[in-house]
């Protein structure tokens, strides 16, 4: 079977340890929801490719080297000399809130084209095709890719997951509905927060998120998967219902931890395992994520999956 491919922005990001307009230093890693997604299930073993863009800079150097050091394919991705690569600079500036700010328009990721899109899918056509909302929120080209991949993903006869990943910052709410919602009827797995559901719905449809989730089912999605932060997830199918708590952590970073759930939510569905054991392995990167600092960096290997469960102070010899 072919790799996970995903695609959008991956940026260059700067994180401090304080408020931004103090100065100080700041720890340089990327960063991007796709490319997120990518790390975990490659830490996890899964084989993945990743295809967005990048300018012909240092930035873009660090985005692609980092991406295969983490051992994803890298090989149909686009380095476009006509832009930068974007930046993103996280500002925790309370414990429990963090800023973000954007450096991204006009860049390389924004000007992503559907031949990227098309040659990912030459080599080894996807076994499944992970999008986000983010993508259609950078531009028309960005957005053209998504849809021929949509439309790639039929041909092949992919699996598509798509996860909402709403960005107020990027669009409004009543475009990002018109975009989502044509796309929900041909996505698999559609994965949103709570508040994110009804942008995948007609304006009106589903009063509550039982009856949102039972909307998208009868559209033809298959596993509709909502992100609750610290109570977990769940899952509806047409066989019902499931719900899995979230894993006793200690928080440190909330940033990443739905592109690290998504993650283990599409490992296990590669291993064939049932939609209680995706959420399982869900729930377990999702924690693993809020419990580092970092987008990624956090992401688990196979081997390391059990620690979550290991005690206060164990030490490993
Ligand atoms: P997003 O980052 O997309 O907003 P969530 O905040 O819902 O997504 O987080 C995704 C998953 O990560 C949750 O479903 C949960 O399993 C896990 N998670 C989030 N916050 C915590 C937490 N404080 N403790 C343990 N697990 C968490
Ligand atoms: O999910 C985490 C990402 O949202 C973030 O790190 C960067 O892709 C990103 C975005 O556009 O917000």
């Amino acid at each position: 079977p072919g790799p996970v491919l995903t695609f959008g922005e991956t940026m260059v990001a700067l994180r401090g340890s304080g408020p931004l307009k103090l100065g100080g230093t700041m720890a340089v890693s990327v960063a991007g929801a796709e490319s997120n997604v990518a790390i975990g299930l490659a830490r996890l073993g899964h084989s993945v490719r990743w295809a967005g863009a990048v300018g012909d800079d240092e930035a873009g150097r660090l985005v692609l080297r980092t991406l295969r050091a983490e051992a994803v394919d890298v090989s149909a991705a686009a380095v476009d000399a006509g832009a930068p690569t974007g930046l993103l600079l996280f500002e925790p500036r309370l414990p429990q809130a963090t800023r973000v700010h954007y450096y991204r328009s006009g860049s390389a990721g924004s000007r992503l084209s559907p031949e990227t899109v098309e040659r990912a899918f030459a080599t080894a056509p996807p076994r499944l095709v992970h999008l986000t909302g983010i993508t259609p929120a950078l531009g028309p080209g960005p957005r053209a890719a998504a849809e021929r991949a949509l439309c790639l993903a039929r041909e092949h006869g992919s699996v598509v997951c798509l996860d909402v990943n709403f960005r107020s910052r990027l669009w409004s709410a009543a475009v990002a509905a018109e975009v989502l919602r044509a796309w929900a009827p041909r996505v698999d797995v559609l994965i949103a927060s709570d508040d994110e559901l009804p942008l995948a719905l007609p304006e009106g449809a589903g009063a509550d998120r039982s009856a949102r989730a039972e909307w998208l089912l009868a559209s033809g999605v298959a596993e509709v998967v909502v992100k609750l932060g610290a109570d977990g997830a769940l899952v509806r199918t047409a066989d019902g219902q499931t719900h899995r708590p979230a894993r006793p952590v200690r928080a440190v970073d909330p940033v990443g931890a739905g592109d690290a759930f998504v993650a283990g939510y599409l490992s296990a569905l590669l291993d064939g395992a049932g939609p209680a054991a995706c959420l399982e392995r869900g729930v377990t990167t999702g924690a693993f994520a809020v419990a580092a600092h970092g987008d990624w960096e956090g992401a688990p290997t196979r081997a390391e999956l059990p620690l979550l469960a290991a005690e206060s102070g164990t030490v490993l010899r």
